[in-house]
């Protein structure tokens, strides 16, 4: 069975992955290959920062891996908090994150965003990239309690819950990560 390492440690993401991929492939974290470094992110896009993580296992491990970077893209604030999702408010506090995005927003009508995610894949000597994004727009306020992120204040376009009002198998059915990795799985079961 093939074995690829997700160069990351969110296990929401991890689960998200896997749940994808279906069991064809064994998928390792980076806890799992006892990787606990903190990997550099200092990309100014999103392809740059998923191939920053697996360059870095590449050269230090030798492994064929995938990383992700994803984010948020708000229209109105010229696409960010963009690859700095994580870190928005300067912590990686989602409750600070949100708030600093509502308050960025106020009342302004323009509500369009998307969620982004790139994937960069390196097997068999070759890199590849998959994408994958979804359309919709920023609530005023947080609605519902699962999810990750910034789902609390997301509602994908034609629907009228956000990620965070979803179950885990709707929101995975439509997600922009699912999209990518639903590409990645595509790839793989080609090799
Ligand atoms: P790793 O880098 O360790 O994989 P991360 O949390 O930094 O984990 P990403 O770089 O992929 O994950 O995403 C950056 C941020 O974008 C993430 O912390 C969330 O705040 C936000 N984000 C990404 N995907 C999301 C999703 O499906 N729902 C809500 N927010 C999401």
């Amino acid at each position: 069975m093939l074995e690829l390492v997700f160069a990351t440690n969110n296990a929401h993401k991890l689960e998200e992955v896997q749940a994808i991929v279906g069991n064809a492939f064994t998928i390792k974290s980076l806890n799992d290959i006892d990787c606990h470094d903190d990997i550099p992110e200092t990309g100014k896009t999103f392809e740059e920062n998923a191939q920053q993580k697996t360059d870095y296992l590449v050269n230090k491990y030798g492994l064929y891996c995938f990383g992700d970077d994803s984010g948020l893209e708000i229209d109105a604030l010229n696409g960010e908090p963009g690859v700095y999702s994580a870190r928005y408010s300067g912590s990686r506090n989602m409750e600070k994150n949100i708030d600093l995005v509502l308050e960025k927003l106020g009342d302004n009508p323009n509500r369009k965003a998307r969620f982004k995610t790139v994937i960069s894949l390196y097997l068999n000597e070759k890199q590849h990239f998959f994408e994958g994004s979804i359309e919709g727009r920023i609530v005023d306020g947080r609605r519902g309690s699962d999810g990750f992120g910034y789902d609390p204040i997301f509602i994908p376009e034609g629907y009228d819950r956000t990620f965070a009002e979803m179950s885990a198998v709707e929101k995975n059915a439509i997600s922009h990560r699912a999209i990518a990795v639903g590409k990645l799985a595509d790839f793989l079961k080609t090799i």
